[in-house]
């Protein structure tokens, strides 16, 4: 796991907990209690009463202590995309006074990080085509997004992400090889979601963000200060789950901060035919949520707006909605053929936009990048890639049956059923006369992945 930046969690400046207030029990929660029942529960009711009392006096401070200050137009995002950098990496001068700009060395590890995560991303796209990976959706060109997300949350944060965050999980610190376990076909999630503060992706879409406002305002409640941040698509936001994990989160302060990563396209509908708003970042409005538009294509305007948004949910006066601007370079996922749908000019275009490039030009020019830097940071994606590649060259061992573990806590009929249908196949399969267990199918012979 990484190490938080200067200026996030943990620093001086960040409204923490009071002492008394971080050792307050969760009331319902289970364990070895000689209470009896009934005395219990009205325990539990008193002990809920004075938690809440005091999260109350804690968290929910008046208007005149909270003020604005964080977003100065209250709840009106910037009427363009707050950007700090032009294409070039030169600055530009700030549309709004609400960001401070990012501290050098987050910059710098910021630029390390988007070059290693986009090695990774090319190095899991090439698995696919070996057949080593069963699927992979890219973000290549969402660099910016996945790892300044990742950036300016603290360690003991939690993140929600969608199958396109394998980059923003592997920038958090988690092994590689364990992202992609689930991409791979070998299991729902590779990691452990409690170790790393990080749930497992999320294909359906937008209900990560219910499990996020749920997670944030449980942990609020249990004296925490912990922020949850979801990731959602632009595609992802006319989902019913969307508005209500965001009205769930306004009307109860959740600490919880939803990035939507808008690259213009849902598979192959486009965001014209997804919505009429003027901007995604204008749908937090509705709900009393203070939201934001960036440049999701420029590190240190993403940077700057996440830091602020974090510390905003993290002090107690409510959620973000931040909307990043950006460009999907590849297709859906490699199942996906983009040309059927996308003109090569939009594609040469978003390709033209590259993040990585114009953090580094602004890095140079300001002396805070050299040549040696560069290529050390270089080679360490190098050897990220390698062992990637060996890791996912060898052959899984995968139980079949454990598909059917970790669903639910406790088996449904249907699954039982299902599992015992899996169980016959594989007997038959590896019956006599079939010693490979392939039961003579070529396609089985030659490897599926
Ligand atoms: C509830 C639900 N409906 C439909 C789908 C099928 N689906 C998978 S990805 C996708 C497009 C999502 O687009 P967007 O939210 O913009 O995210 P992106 O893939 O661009 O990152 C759709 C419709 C799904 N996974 N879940
Ligand atoms: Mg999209």
């Amino acid at each position: 796991m990484t190490s938080s930046p200067p200026g996030q969690a943990g620093s001086p400046d960040q409204p923490r907990l009071p002492e008394a207030l971080s050792g307050t029990p969760h009331p319902g929660s289970v364990g070895t209690d000689p209470v009896p029942p009934t005395a219990r529960a009205a325990a539990n009711t008193r002990a809920s009463a004075a938690a809440s009392q005091a999260w109350e006096a804690a968290y929910h401070n008046s208007e005149a202590e909270l003020g604005h200050e964080p977003f100065q137009a209250g709840l009106i995002p910037a009427p363009e995309p707050v950007r700090f950098l032009a294409p070039d990496g030169s600055r530009v001068p700030p549309i709004t006074q609400d960001y401070d700009e990012p501290p050098a060395e987050q910059l710098v590890e910021m630029y390390r990080r988007m070059v290693i995560g986009r090695r990774f991303d090319i190095q899991a796209t090439a698995l696919t085509k070996q057949g080593r990976l069963a699927v992979y959706p890219s973000s290549r060109g969402q660099e910016a997004c996945q790892v300044g997300a990742m950036l300016a949350l603290a360690e003991t944060d939690w993140a929600f992400p969608t199958y396109r965050e394998s980059m923003a999980l592997v920038s958090r610190g988690i092994d590689p090889v364990e992202v992609l376990t689930l991409l791979r076909g070998d299991a729902h999630c590779g990691y452990d979601p409690r170790a790393v503060r990080t749930a497992p992706q999320c294909t359906p879409l937008s209900t990560q963000l219910l499990h996020a406002a749920g997670l944030a305002y449980g942990e609020r409640r249990m004296g925490r200060d912990t922020v949850a941040l979801a990731f959602i698509g632009d595609g992802a936001t006319s989902e019913g789950d969307f508005h209500e994990g965001l009205n769930f989160a306004a009307v109860f302060k959740a600490p919880v901060v939803v990035v939507v990563q808008n690259n213009g396209w849902a598979i192959s509908v486009p965001l014209s035919k997804q919505t009429a708003a003027p901007s995604l970042a204008y749908k937090g409005i509705g709900y009393g949520v203070v939201c934001e538009q960036v440049d999701g294509n420029d590190a240190m305007a993403v940077l700057a707006v996440l830091n602020k948004a974090i510390w905003y949910a993290r002090s107690g006066r409510g959620p973000v909605l931040v909307e990043l601007h950006t460009f999907r370079v590849e297709a859906h996922t490699n199942a996906d053929d983009q040309t059927r749908y996308r003109s090569a000019d939009e594609v040469e275009h978003a390709g033209h936009q590259d993040p990585i490039e114009r953090l580094r030009a602004y890095l140079s020019g300001a002396g805070l990048l050299d040549d040696e830097r560069i290529a050390a940071v270089n080679a360490e994606a190098e050897a990220l890639a390698a062992n990637l590649r060996t890791a996912l060259g060898g052959e899984p061992h995968v139980d079949p049956e454990e598909l059917f573990a970790h669903v639910y806590a406790e088996l449904t009929p249907q699954l039982i059923e299902q599992r015992e249908l899996v169980r016959t196949e594989l007997a038959q399969l590896s019956g006599p006369g079939d010693l490979d267990g392939t039961d003579g199918n070529p396609a089985i012979e030659g490897g599926g992945r």
